[in-house]
């Protein structure tokens, strides 16, 4: 519990904003005012930490990193900070005495969906155990004014809502006008010979340019006083519309550039593993990063004369390959700006830079064409012209006459800038995200590169913070495996093992069951008021909540469903263990098969949870807008963690290390950390099946994947591929799905028929399914898989994959903060 807390203190100060915010009193403060006013008040206690841990950096000088990424998937913050404060039971009670409820307050905060996915929320987990193990990191982010889409469902379909998450402002980001930055668009460089250096100059005109202005926000660590930041930038016209722009002739310019800034923050991309290709986007990039790599060089310059060993101070962790642009910003700024030598600046860069691989989908690796880079970012051009001479030269040296690898490798082929290919180049580490996907970049889709600099290599098996997905989200498990084993669990996952001697404990089992029963109660409430559904809290909750793509093969879940309602149809006799299928997911806006899928799901669900007939054993809920803050309502809820992308596809996921540290085993294929999940808990305690990744890789390089096959030869399949066309779940519509059905079987020009392997492990899944719910039926077997899966989920903690970073990748210093008032 937090010392500092004075609950008295705590509530003067709550009514006391709410008056000067608002002129109002307390009891006449909406609920939306009286979250502002708490959260102004939780703010004042984080800005001493945030005081007292900036002090120390400034006096202790520690090596820092710079997490850059397009996209932090916060969620929401007060609660999160009171927990990390430690001061959520005192911050309940104090306002349980004041007639709120503080679950109450939390609900009306938005949440911060600045990203889209997995790669969001890592960034978010990461900057949670920076904090908390107490290493210096800044996020350099994009502050947009439209976060991720809100979803809407109507008749079934997917309708987008802009997430106007700021309409009420942002009670815990600060804005930092005096920390602007010009940041430079289009244009053209013009060389100057400079006498005095005897160099060439290399100086941008005709450009238009923005303001960056960055914004603020607190990164709490867990009950350590260390308040790290999180740096958004918004944008701002610099020229501000004026009159006499007329006189001058540049009436045109000021409305360009007025409009850049308008447009260039104005939304997150809400693309998941797919790049949109479009010239505002490489703009976004080129914003934040120019704005953040100038703030490093100028807060290194403010402490240190030579700017040769800046990478002793300073680390950038390039967030896949949305951010790499910073490689040739930095190159810029040490060249141009610092008068560094090609060799001296290219060190300093590739000291520097680290890049992270968080996919092997050829269409989520960014490729950006010549023409439009090169007028959007002319000097960057420039210099990645050079970096891509001199690394195409090194491939000569390496491979002499091999034009082969030259094509496969150079950062610049085909009238397209790589940027993969580059981050590589001059990162001084690539990594990726769990052991097999690593290894496949290694042996397949890198192969190229890691033969010849194997030494940059490396895995970062991602986390997840405990912190929110345990003690936040559930908050009865917390409680009781604290009362068993102790809280050191919070910063120190590995721990939670303890709990294994439990899992054979009927009293323990018994009192996990309950605790899991009260959070299904908890979940069948949310959903009966979102989706009217009634569902049964003793059916098996059986979970699949992510972005919706192919890979992941939602499909392959809702044909499964379908499947099983054919079952109960045909044998009602039949003594089937009721089920709750749970689906969340976005599709891209743009992307027209997710988005038929989510029909088909919604389109299924209306079907059988209409059907009288099956007496309740199937539900089907699609909850809509899944996000931050209600998947950790949904992770506490689960009974079974469907984790089922076609081998190979999934780098890692998070989602799954989140099920399992709630208690859910994985139903899911040898994939991304599925494999190492595995390990940890058994095969015993998870439910396998389907392809390996290696035999999906042989079918998708050697072929011999003939789906129509098992359309042919198991009548299961056929029918349930036949429901899509025959208007059972359409009114009758046979066009509906027809496009889901032909995806599955008819090869249309490149593409494969059935591209993911959903009829090949289609049999496989059914029987992995039949073993989940004979595992359920028997209840102390089930208790014991799901303690043992809590139990074994230490690895999967955030704070060991940052250890790993530092220690492995960045080298950071490690800090203490005292209280201020200490
Ligand atoms: O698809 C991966 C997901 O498997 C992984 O867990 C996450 C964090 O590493 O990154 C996702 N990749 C992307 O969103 C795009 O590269």
């Amino acid at each position: 519990m937090n010392k500092n807390f004075k609950k008295e203190e705590f509530k003067k100060s709550v009514a006391e904003n709410v008056k000067t915010l608002y002129r109002k009193t307390i009891d006449e403060a909406t609920p939306q005012q009286v979250f502002q006013a708490v959260s102004y008040t939780v703010k004042d206690v984080i800005i001493d930490d945030w005081l007292a841990t900036q002090k120390v950096y400034e006096k202790e000088d520690p090596k820092m990193v710079y997490y850059m990424s397009m996209e932090f998937l916060m969620g929401r913050a007060l609660g999160n900070n009171l927990i990390n404060l430690t001061a959520y039971e005192a911050v309940k009670e104090a306002l349980d005495e004041m007639g709120f409820d503080l679950n109450m307050i939390e609900d009306q905060e938005p949440d911060a969906a600045l990203g889209n996915g997995g790669l969001g929320r890592l960034a978010a987990c990461f900057l949670d155990s920076l904090a908390t193990l107490g290493y210096c990191a800044y996020g350099c982010g994009i502050r947009y004014r439209y976060g991720m889409f809100k979803q809407k469902i109507e008749n079934g379909y997917q309708i987008e809502v802009p997430d106007n998450w700021l309409k009420d402002g942002n009670p815990f980001e600060l804005r930092r006008p005096e920390y602007a930055k010009e940041v430079k668009f289009g244009g053209y460089v013009r060389v100057e010979y400079d006498e005095k250096t005897r160099r060439n100059k290399f100086i941008q005109e005709g450009y238009q340019s923005v303001r960056a202005i960055p914004y603020d926000i607190p990164i709490v660590g867990y009950n350590n006083h260390v308040v790290n930041t999180l740096r958004v930038w918004d944008a701002e016209a610099i020229n501000d519309f004026q009159l006499d722009s007329f006189d001058k002739g540049d009436y045109q310019k000021a409305v360009e550039q007025e409009n850049l800034a308008k447009n260039i923050v104005e939304v997150l991309y809400p693309n998941d593993n797919h790049y949109a290709g479009k010239e505002l986007r490489l703009k976004q990039q080129y914003f934040f990063i120019s704005a953040s790599v100038q703030a490093a060089i100028e807060k290194y310059k403010k402490k240190h004369t030579d700017i040769r060993k800046f990478y002793e101070k300073a680390t950038f962790q390039l967030n896949d390959t949305h951010p790499t642009v910073a490689i040739a910003e930095l190159m810029r700024i040490l060249l141009d700006e610092e008068g560094l030598e090609w060799d001296e600046a290219w060190e300093v860069t590739t000291k520097t830079c680290a890049y992270t691989n968080h996919t092997i989908m050829a269409e989520a690796l960014e490729k950006w064409p010549i023409e439009l880079f090169s007028r959007l970012l002319p000097r960057i051009y420039q210099i990645i012209e050079e970096i891509n001479r001199r690394f195409v030269n090194e491939i000569e040296k390496k491979y002499p006459g091999n034009h082969e690898k030259m094509r496969k490798m150079a950062i610049i082929y085909d009238g397209q800038v790589k940027m993969a290919h580059l981050a590589i180049a001059a990162g001084y580490s690539v990594n990726g995200v769990a052991q097999l996907h690593t290894e496949i970049l290694k042996n397949q889709e890198l192969k190229d590169f890691y033969q010849m600099m194997p030494e940059k290599f490396n895995n970062k098996t991602n986390g997840i913070t405990q912190r929110r997905f345990l003690l936040h989200a559930n908050p009865l498990l917390a409680s009781w495996v604290t009362d068993h084993i102790g809280d050191e669990w919070i910063t120190d996952l590995p721990q939670i093992a303890k709990m294994k001697i439990y899992a054979e404990d009927k009293k323990a089992q018994q009192e996990f069951m309950n605790i899991k029963y009260q959070n299904k109660l908890r979940l069948a409430k949310y959903i009966k008021e979102h989706n009217g559904i009634d569902v049964d809290p003793r059916s098996i909750f059986d979970v699949q909540v992510k972005r919706l793509h192919e890979y992941k093969r939602q499909l392959l879940n809702i044909l499964h469903v379908m499947y099983l309602y054919n079952k109960i149809k045909d044998h009602p006799e039949l003594d089937f263990y009721p089920r709750t299928f749970i689906f969340g997911a976005k599709a891209a806006a743009g992307y027209k098969r997710a988005k038929q899928t989510i029909k088909l799901i919604n389109s299924v669900g209306d079907v059988i949870n209409n059907d009288r007939s099956i007496n309740g054993k199937l539900k089907v809920v699609f909850i809509e807008d899944y996000r931050v803050s209600n998947a950790e309502l949904i992770f506490a809820a689960s009974d079974v963690s469907e984790q089922i992308s076609t081998a190979s596809k999934e780098a890692s996921g998070t989602g799954n290390m989140k099920f399992m540290l709630n208690g859910a085993p994985t139903l899911g294929t040898m994939d991304g950390a599925n494999v190492e999940i595995v390990q940890e808990v058994g095969e015993e305690n998870a439910f396998i099946f389907g392809l390996t990744a290696d035999e999906v890789i042989n079918f998708e390089n050697n072929g011999g994947y003939y789906p129509m096959e098992y359309f042919n030869s198991d009548q299961d399949i056929r029918r349930v591929l036949m429901q899509l066309i025959n208007g059972e779940y359409s009114n009758g519509d046979m066009n509906m799905f027809r496009e889901i059905y032909d995806s599955l079987l008819n090869t249309k020009s490149s593409d494969r028929a059935d591209t993911y392997f959903i009829l090949a492990d289609f049999k496989s899944y059914a029987k992995a399914q039949e073993e989940v719910e004979k595992a359920y039926r028997d209840e102390e077997r089930w208790a014991k898989m799901a303690i043992l899966n809590m139990a074994s989920s230490g690895k999967f903690t955030a704070d060991r994959t940052i250890k790993q970073y530092v220690d492995e990748i960045w080298h950071l210093d490690h800090v203490t903060v005292e209280a201020l008032n200490s």
